[in-house]
């Protein structure tokens, strides 16, 4: 069982620019309102909410949802990405959990990359990455463009992105330390580079067949013999789109409610978790607060709360890091 209580540092990135979809930049503030601070709390964890991070100029469209300049958004995640990637190695630098809060999932070039220079050659780190999308796109593979489909591919150094998306995230993974959980929608030549770099994807199929625990089990497992970083990169559509209606790219099929909260309490029990990602709530788009808060009960989960838990610690409460 892993240590408790932690110092929990909460950083938002407020934004959607690596989305089709607008108003995933709203999550930060959904998951504050949805109580996910007093979550923390209540578990007898410190907590530090820094706020959020933000882009620099208004995402402009001609239309509601579309009609946003490629280049500008490109430019946007890039900045954000940069920002985030130094606000993480802080946070980690203290001895801090940082949980990132989005956003888009392009959010992840910054927290991955922030654990990965944290952790630099002392100790591996692994991705678990839960989402119904692989996320490993590159520009010459992507049927869309859209940034939050290319996360992975650009951690894990693969050929494609040009210059322009120099950083400290390029090739920063090992394709051979990330496990994608939950994935039932990849295209076509994503699926190729998958299978070509040896990522480990536990896919709807295998989940349906082999179950949560055999497969997590094995995971942590692993990431224990390695003694790996455990990083976490929680996206809101790997839960099933009747528990989680708030996204904008919804794909049928996936994780129960039950299957979700499992796989956050055997990640607690590993102890092997050291840094989060909860992206792609869009509150625009949810219904009620209910994504919201299935996401704080999720993180709740991962960060010690259980059915027979014991009572909470004392309770300590900072604004401000
Ligand atoms: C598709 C693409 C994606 C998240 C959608 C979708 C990618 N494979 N990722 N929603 N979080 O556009 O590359
Ligand atoms: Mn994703
Ligand atoms: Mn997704
Ligand atoms: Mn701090």
């Amino acid at each position: 069982v892993s240590a408790r209580p932690r110092r929990i540092d909460l950083i938002g990135i407020a934004t959607a620019s690596g989305a089709s979809v607008r108003g995933c930049g709203m999550g930060p503030e959904s998951l504050r309102v949805a109580g996910l601070v007093e979550a923390l709390i209540d578990l007898g964890h410190r907590v530090a909410d820094h706020g959020d991070l933000r882009r620099p100029r208004p995402d402009v469209s001609t239309h509601p949802s579309s009609g946003r300049a490629p280049e500008q958004r490109k430019a946007d995640v890039l900045d954000l990405a940069a920002r985030t990637s130094e606000a993480g190695m802080t946070i980690l630098s203290e001895g801090c959990l940082p949980v990132f809060l989005g956003g888009d999932h392009s959010i992840a070039m910054g927290s991955v990359s922030a654990v990965a220079r944290h952790c630099g050659d002392e100790r591996p780190v692994h991705v678990m990455w839960i989402d119904a999308h692989a996320d490993y796109n590159t520009p010459l593979t992507s049927p869309t463009g859209n940034l939050h489909g290319m996360p992975l591919a650009l951690l894990c150094g693969e050929p494609g992105f040009d210059d322009s998306f120099a950083g400290p995230w390029l090739g920063r993974i090992d394709p051979r330390n990330v496990t994608i959980f939950g994935a039932r929608s990849i295209d076509r030549d994503e699926r190729k580079l998958l299978q070509s770099r040896g990522v480990d994807v536990v896919d709807m199929r295998k989940i349906d067949q082999l179950g949560v625990v055999a497969l997590m089990q094995k995971l942590l497992e692993r990431v224990k013999t390695a003694g790996a970083h455990m990083h976490v990169s929680l996206d809101l559509d790997a839960m099933d789109p009747s528990i989680a209606p708030g996204g904008g790219t919804l794909v049928p099929g996936g994780l129960s409610y039950r299957e979700a909260h499992l796989i956050m309490e055997m990640l607690h029990d590993s102890g092997s978790v050291g840094s989060l990602d909860v992206v792609e709530l869009n509150p625009f788009l949810d219904h009620g607060g209910q994504s919201a808060t299935l996401l704080v009960d999720l993180a709740a989960s991962l960060f010690g709360r259980s059915i027979m838990g014991e009572e909470p610690g004392p309770m300590e409460f900072t604004t401000e890091a």
